[in-house]
């Protein structure tokens, strides 16, 4: 897998992906990081990379040209690595929220190259986004400074899906989102902390109790928590029965 991401910050997302799973990854030679800073591709001696809005108003608006060199440079350089296709991603609050399906499918592709494009300042010309991206992404329904850490959000995503990524390959799949739940809760020692008690069965080495304890933990939490998500759930016939129990015990408390 390679990423390659255009940003005025490029020693940001380079410092930040070093770091714990992705930068194992790298070391792993799982995925390769490039980055790109569209200051290097501006045409004028002050070497801008944004201008006042037309219409006015607050803030700068990223220029087309430069956008354009940085992205064609990546482009180029991950078609010289020998990567067929290339997919450029912008990240942007107005784009389509990421979902854990969606990071899926980008991990899966490991043979296309992906390159993000990260703005500062109010966003980047239409014509540029028109022109050169095939994707918008949002990470939230919030305001951050700058798409570096959605494209680092996005990066460790992806990055932790790849095979080999995680010393336990197990982990990936019993997080939250996996199987349209939330994760259940997790303990480790002491047994008692500040007088609360793990619970018993988590002590008890019956692993089938444990799987059902957690499975209705994460149905539990799912229910109470995102009331959207549960709604879209198809329920197996255990599931059910678990969501019947919760239900109540629910009951049983009010
Ligand atoms: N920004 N999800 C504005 C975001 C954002 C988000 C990135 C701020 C783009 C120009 N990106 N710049 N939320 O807030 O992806």
């Amino acid at each position: 897998m390679r990423i390659d991401v255009v940003t005025l910050f490029p020693a940001m997302v380079e410092h930040a992906a070093s770091f714990g799973v992705t930068g194992r990854a790298a070391e792993r030679g799982l995925w390769q990081l490039a980055t790109w800073n569209p200051r290097d591709f501006a045409s004028d001696s002050y070497r801008s990379v944004d201008d006042r809005p037309y219409g006015g108003g607050p803030g700068m608006v990223m220029l087309a040209e430069p956008l354009a060199r940085a992205l064609g440079a990546a482009r180029k350089a991950q078609s010289d690595a020998g990567m067929k296709t290339s997919r450029t991603i912008y990240l942007s609050p107005a784009g389509a929220p990421l979902t854990h399906a969606r990071v899926v499918e980008l991990a899966n592709a490991h043979d296309a190259g992906i390159v993000l494009l990260a703005g500062r300042y109010e966003g980047v010309d239409e014509r540029l986004l028109a022109r050169e991206v095939n994707e918008e992404i949002a990470i939230g329904d919030f305001v951050v400074s700058g798409g570096e850490l959605p494209a680092l959000m996005l990066i460790d995503a992806i990055v932790r899906q790849l095979p080999g990524a995680l010393n336990d390959e197990a982990s990936a799949q019993e997080d939250s989102f996996v199987n349209g739940l939330l994760d259940c809760p997790h303990y480790t020692r002491p047994e008692v902390y500040a007088g609360d008690a793990v619970p018993d069965v988590l002590s008890s080495g019956h692993h089938a109790q444990i799987r059902r304890w957690r499975l209705k933990a994460s149905l539990a939490r799912t229910m109470q928590r995102r009331p959207d998500l549960f709604a879209r759930r198809v329920l197996s016939k255990e599931e059910t029965q678990l969501v019947r129990e919760v239900q109540q015990e629910n009951e049983a408390q009010q």
